[in-house]
């Protein structure tokens, strides 16, 4: 049995591809054949690398006028390091498309019928037998790579069973080394049945994964799970779906057997739970299971999981490595348009927060605002659209803000002092150190160091220190916003034998904070979205002038047949209504993918408007 996971493409959904690359085996990576790897086939491709997923690329749109797949198969080398190995060759392009020639058997594979239900092999074309042997020997070469049986065979120009190669492709691609690519086209699946030979054959089963829980016991130390219906089970929800009956979990079972009826823990809460329904899912339809056994992705209903949490059999069995979570980059405030929308409007957030780890909702204290957040302009208008539609709700909706952060451009020292006495007893703690910048590559967003020494901080104290600057960094002092790139390191300090407590500890790294940090000259940093522009040529000048005008900068330009394609970077802050006036410049014959950057550092000047702009808001909502 195979389950497939079919994942949107736009980075505002990025978090679907995380989740599924999260639990998924193998995947495979659809490019077009024109446009070949794109900004967000980029992101896709980071994704699959973070989960460790081996993948087979598809080049799809054969039938497209330019389309060129030897062009697509070097940007996956290029853009994407990896050892990308072309497996077939197009019988004709674009409209002529007629079928491949595997490069394995040496066949051409014509797909007859309206959906190409009728593979048809045949000799290779007479027209295309050089070429297809120069493909061939390359391809065989770039095998050779990972077997020195198949090097052997080649040296002494002896004939390559067709196993081996198949043995050696498979090996490669399911250690992540190389990537076999097939080619075709999803009209009337020309090619289709090849690539699902070529996913049976190359992309593990779960029985070849290593998957690791992190037990209770020994912290530290990992215990590999064994992909076996009878050992104790272990399984993992990674999608929520709340729907008018009920919380649908989507799980993977990583080990054991999941049994209608069974109870089974939360590792994260502790709660046990029944398991009442299973169900698999087959796309809308779904059918009632009695037991889900390793490797299983099924739907349980009725229980209360969050997305990336455990279940097992017993109590502090261990856990999974969850998936990795983006931070929203946008927000935008929303508020009912009559009053007795409020309840319909909380319920549709709560559910909504449920379903997606990337959507977010607070309230801002200081300007009572309701706020959503999320990861791009697309993402908020889907929920948005989602409230009109399901829940009946009239919304009022303010302009896109931009998630900022703030950062230190030079480091400073930190001496400070917290002294009360109040009547009874007192508060005193005494901390020392440094405030540091962290380089632009490092993952952390803050680290925290000590080097105190001889119990000058007490150890329990240290990590109330950390917590009390973990607090004051929600907000920072340019415009309150998270502060980043920080390294604290606690160096000396004091204590008094009654009067010191951890609260003493966390209100004087907060107050430290606040006090010392602005001496680091603190900064704005914005987003900075990576984009990708397609248009007929005769539109490059007003598209590259735009992209000027919102502070972007072109990084290069490939000129194909009549399309332009523009790469360039540009500020979040300056996408925001892209999609529209993209349009309306081209005439609508212009598209684009954005996938996010880097953080930068916003201009001076721009930074004071930014500065000024949120001082008035405050202002005004507290008149
Ligand atoms: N010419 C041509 N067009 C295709 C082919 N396959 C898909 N398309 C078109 O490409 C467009 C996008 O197809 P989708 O299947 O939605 O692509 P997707 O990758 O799932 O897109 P997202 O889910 O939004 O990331 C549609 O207009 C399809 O009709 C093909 O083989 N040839
Ligand atoms: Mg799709």
């Amino acid at each position: 049995r195979i389950n497939l996971i079919d994942t949107p493409g736009h980075v505002d959904f990025t978090v679907e591809v995380e989740r599924s690359l999260r639990v998924l085996d193998g995947a495979v990576l659809v490019l077009c054949a024109v446009g070949g790897v794109q900004s967000q086939s980029v992101t896709v491709d980071r994704q699959m690398k973070r989960y460790h997923v081996p993948r087979i690329a598809f080049v799809n749109k054969m039938d497209r006028t330019g389309a060129d797949p030897i062009r697509v198969c070097e940007q996956v080398r290029d853009k994407l390091h990896c050892d990308a190995i072309l497996m077939q060759l197009p019988i004709g392009v674009g409209e002529t498309f007629e079928g491949v020639i595997d490069l394995v058997t040496m066949k051409a594979v014509y797909f007859d019928g309206s959906h190409g239900e009728t593979v048809r092999h045949e000799a290779i074309p007479a027209e295309l037998l050089e070429e297809a042997e120069a493909a061939r020997a390359h391809m065989l070469e770039q095998l050779a790579m990972y077997s020195d049986e198949l090097m052997e065979l080649l040296l002494s120009e002896d004939p390559v069973p067709e196993s081996l190669v198949h043995d050696v492709m498979s090996q490669a691609c399911r250690q992540q080394e190389a990537t076999p690519v097939l080619i075709g086209t999803a009209y009337r699946n020309k090619g289709v049945q090849l690539l699902l030979d070529a996913i049976t054959r190359y992309l593990p089963s779960p029985l070849e994964r290593n998957i690791r829980l992190r037990p209770y016991k020994d912290e530290g130390e990992e215990i590999e799970l064994k992909p076996d219906a009878s050992e104790p089970v272990v399984s993992m929800a990674f999608k929520i779906v709340d729907e008018s009956f009920g919380q649908l979990t989507y799980m993977r079972v990583y080990q054991g057997t999941l049994k209608k009826g069974g109870t089974y823990i939360n590792q994260r809460t502790g709660r046990k739970e029944r398991f009442s329904r299973l169900l698999r899912m087959h796309a809308d339809k779904r059918e009632e299971i009695d037991e889900a056994v390793a490797g299983d992705i099924v739907a349980v209903m009725g229980v209360d999981a969050a997305s990336g949490d455990t279940y097992a059999a017993t109590q502090r069995f261990g856990t999974l490595e969850s998936m990795f979570v983006p931070e929203p980059v946008i927000e935008i405030a929303v508020a009912p348009q009559s009053r007795n929308d409020g309840d319909r409007l909380s319920k549709a957030l709560a559910r909504f927060r449920k379903e997606d780890p990337t959507f977010r909702v607070r309230n801002d204290e200081e300007t009572g605002e309701l706020l959503i957040a999320g990861m791009g302009e697309l993402h908020l208008e889907v929920y948005l659209e989602r409230i009109k539609r399901e829940y009946k709700v009239g919304v009022d909706v303010g302009a896109p803000k931009v998630s900022y952060r703030e950062a230190p451009t030079q480091s400073a020292k930190f001496d400070y002092r917290h002294k009360k006495q109040t009547g009874g007893s007192g508060q005193y703690a005494h901390i020392i150190g440094t405030i540091e910048l962290l380089p632009e590559e490092e993952q952390e967003e803050f680290i925290f160091e000590e080097t105190v020494v001889g119990g000058r901080v007490p150890k329990q104290y240290i990590p109330s220190v950390e917590k009390g600057f973990r607090q004051a960094m929600i907000k920072g002092p340019v415009a309150e916003y998270p502060v980043v790139r920080t390294k604290i390191t606690l160096e000396d300090g004091s204590y008094h034998e009654v009067d010191s407590s951890d609260r003493a500890f966390q209100t004087c790294a907060q107050t430290c904070f606040r006090e010392f940090f602005p001496k680091t000259k603190p900064v704005l940093l914005e987003p900075i979205m990576k984009i990708e522009i397609e248009c007929p040529d005769t539109f490059q000048g007003p598209v590259t002038g735009d992209l000027t005008s919102r502070r972007g900068i072109v990084m290069a330009t490939d000129i194909r047949e009549g399309t332009t394609i523009i790469h360039a970077e540009v500020p979040l802050a300056e996408t925001f209504g892209y999609a529209t006036d993209l349009r309306s410049m081209t005439q609508g014959q212009g598209t684009f993918s954005m996938e996010p950057a880097c953080y930068r550092r916003v201009p001076p000047s721009i930074q004071e408007e930014i500065v000024t702009a949120r001082r008035k808001e405050k202002e005004a909502k507290q008149l």
